[in-house]
């Protein structure tokens, strides 16, 4: 019989691919809550069977999308933790384990917040890109002691997270000036720290992130502006330790170019095609050649060397770039196969 995933799986698992449920931590935290749902409700004749169902739930989730580590670290904490001889006892350790991932992921995002509350002082901009909750976890902090905070918040195209980051920061009473994202180099000038998120930390101390991340860095270098990153220690990418590289995910083209757009692209002007035409009097195949040499590229990541990192701020303390590699050998340890290929 082929494994059984729960429908509640499927449907995060679309969601994630769609990105309706978006961002490391959010990922993580779905991701999990999946699993204890499909736990409770396994009609699983076996402990063989229960374990297999888990398992390849645990896989349609992760194949959703490959660049947030916080993913497969979050599959990996709740299927260690499925133990027991009888179905019954795997499904209470399965949901017990995920909950306590749960609970521990908001635990570490307020922790981390308070850490990075220490950095921010009374009064200053801070320039954000992209939507991170562990971001805006250190910003809730400030405020919460008594701490002004201003944002400036990089519209983060082509999906616009900076539109929720500018909802919840107004919803948080803060003053937020909305830019387009060509504009952050301008923008630096007024602020006092960039301010960022992670979806993956590597073994060197390469943030990846949304985007935009590193150019942001780069030029935030070159005016002076600290960068910090407010990442929970899940966002630790363990194979990097053994010096494999981090996924960039390249997604769908028509987030930045409608099919529309493209045939607008495409479609000759009169003026044009009466040129070519007159030159190699053959249309047809000039215009075959155009349609399949327009290109559009669009990855969701990049990778921000270390060099222009200020400081990592994780719950269990910040960290300069370089040094992170000692709390994730302490966290990780030896990596073996992973539980859902098994
Ligand atoms: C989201 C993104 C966020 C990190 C951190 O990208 O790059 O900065 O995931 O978020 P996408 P958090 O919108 O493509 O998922 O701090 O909430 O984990």
């Amino acid at each position: 019989n082929p494994p059984v995933v729960d429908p509640a799986v499927t449907s995060t698992a679309d969601d994630i691919a769609a990105m309706r449920i978006r961002g490391a931590a959010t990922i993580a935290d779905a991701a999990a809550a999946a699993l204890a749902t499909q736990a409770e409700r396994s009609e699983a004749p076996d402990p063989a069977a229960f374990e297999r169902d888990l398992r390849a739930g645990a896989r349609e989730l992760y194949e959703t999308r490959p660049t947030a580590v916080s993913l497969p670290n979050a599959l990996r904490y709740v299927l260690r933790g499925m133990e027991g001889e009888t179905v019954t006892a795997l499904r209470a350790s399965t949901i017990e384990r995920a909950n306590r991932f749960r609970t521990e992921l908001e635990q570490a995002q307020s922790t981390l917040g308070e850490i990075g509350a220490n950095r921010l002082r009374d009064g200053d901009v801070v320039l954000t890109h992209c939507h991170s909750t562990d971001a805006l976890a250190c910003i809730e902090a400030a405020l919460e002691s008594g701490k002004r905070i201003e944002a400036i918040v990089k519209e983060t195209r082509p999906r616009k997270q900076g539109h929720i980051t500018a909802r919840q920061l107004r919803e948080l009473g803060v003053p937020v000036t909305l830019i387009v994202d060509n504009a952050a180099r301008r923008y630096l000038d007024e602020a006092d720290h960039v301010l960022v998120g992670a979806d993956s930390i590597a073994a060197d101390g390469s943030v990846i992130n949304k985007i935009g991340t590193s150019g942001l860095a780069v030029n935030a270098r070159e005016r002076g502006v600290p960068v910090m990153v407010a990442a929970q220690t899940i966002k630790l990418h363990p194979d990097t330790m053994t010096g494999h590289t981090v996924a960039i995910e390249m997604r769908d083209e028509q987030e930045v170019l409608s099919l529309q757009e493209r045939a607008e692209i495409e479609s000759p002007s009169e003026e044009s095609e009466s040129r070519s035409t007159a030159v190699d009097g053959n249309d047809d195949e000039d215009s075959s050649r155009s349609e399949s040499d327009l290109t559009v590229e669009n990855p969701a990541f990049d990778v921000t060397p270390p060099r222009y990192i200020d400081a990592i701020v994780t719950e269990r303390g910040q960290f300069p770039p370089e040094s992170i590699v000692t709390l994730m050998r302490e966290l990780f340890g030896e990596t073996t196969a992973e539980p859902w290929e098994e």
